[in-house]
């Protein structure tokens, strides 16, 4: 069942209400995680805690519980949900003020847990991979909002979403400010080239996404290379496979990118044996 943990109390579905004075919802002032729980286990739980703090950090918001007192209280709501496998948002905004924007109005930040599942595609997508666009829209420039603070301001990303939706296909691709690929709507982005891994560096300004990372360590783990460059377009239409890592997604083939088809059209051999060792990494739990 669905879980709902809002400042100290639990809340059913039609409950779970915040007030219209919240700087989140005003402002997109706050912070966010998304976390996946694998057979009762959160998967690298101690990461998304890490990166939400540094996110906090990032926007001078002081999250109102030390970090021990939030893994406990996810923990708990999974536990509450007697879900198995479970999708996880984990939510801090700036709380309520007035009306204008001066975060020092807002006395108190407000902590939200949401245990529930989540389906981004129908399953025969991880078979075919997906059909992508590059969008229009780039992602936000490093110095304005750094894309690396997993902040509550997904415009630029959600705009992107609707060019693909518009467009008919299943996913985007978005540039940085530079012209330099970036990352998807909610994924980092890889391509294999004779047999090694390439994908953007995380200090150039993308979300250093913690599905990345695993899949980073299991490539080098299975001795594939592991690059860490710029990107153009080009790299993608021209790789021989391509694929997208996300806590949603997981990991997903991109199979066609403005009306190329990338490599053989189907989920290529490196994408199927890296999906496979992160679902074997996931069921093991480490
Ligand atoms: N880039 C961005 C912009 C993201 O929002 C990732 C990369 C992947 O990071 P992780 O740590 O999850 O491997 C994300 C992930 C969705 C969805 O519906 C995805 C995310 C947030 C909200 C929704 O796919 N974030």
């Amino acid at each position: 069942m669905t879980v709902v943990w809002i400042d100290g109390k639990y809340y059913d579905r039609a409950d779970a209400v915040i007030s219209v004075f919240d700087h989140g919802l005003l402002y997109g002032d706050g912070v966010f995680e998304g976390i996946r729980v694998y057979n009762r286990r959160l998967f690298r739980l101690d990461r998304h805690i890490d990166r939400l703090y540094a996110s906090a950090k990032a926007i001078w918001l002081e999250i109102p519980m030390p970090r021990s007192d939030m893994s406990r209280m996810v923990a708990e709501a999974v536990a509450k949900s007697s879900l198995q496998d479970a999708y996880i948002r984990l939510v801090v905004t700036r709380g309520k003020g007035d009306l204008g924007l001066d975060p020092r109005k807002c006395p108190k930040p407000s902590v939200i847990c949401i245990v529930d599942t989540i389906k981004l595609w129908p399953a025969d997508r991880y078979e075919r991979g997906l059909t992508c666009l590059t969008a229009a829209t780039p992602i936000h420039h490093r110095e304005s909002l750094s894309p690396r603070i997993k902040s509550l301001n997904y415009l630029a990303h959600i705009l992107a979403k609707v060019e693909g939706i518009a467009a008919g296909v299943d996913e985007v691709i978005m540039l940085d400010a530079f012209g330099f690929v970036a990352e998807a709507s909610g994924m980092n982005l890889f391509v294999v080239k004779n047999g090694t891994l390439q994908t953007p560096p995380a200090y150039a300004g993308i979300l250093r996404g913690i599905t990345r990372d695993a899949v980073i360590d299991l490539a080098r783990e299975a001795n594939y290379g592991v690059e860490e460059i710029p990107l153009n377009r080009y790299d993608l239409y021209t790789a021989d496979e391509a694929f997208l890592t996300g806590t949603a997604a997981e990991v997903v083939a991109v199979t066609k990118l403005d009306g190329r088809v990338i490599g053989a059209g189907t989920a290529g051999r490196v994408t199927r044996d890296l999906a496979a060792r992160f679902r074997a990494l996931v069921t093991r739990g480490d």
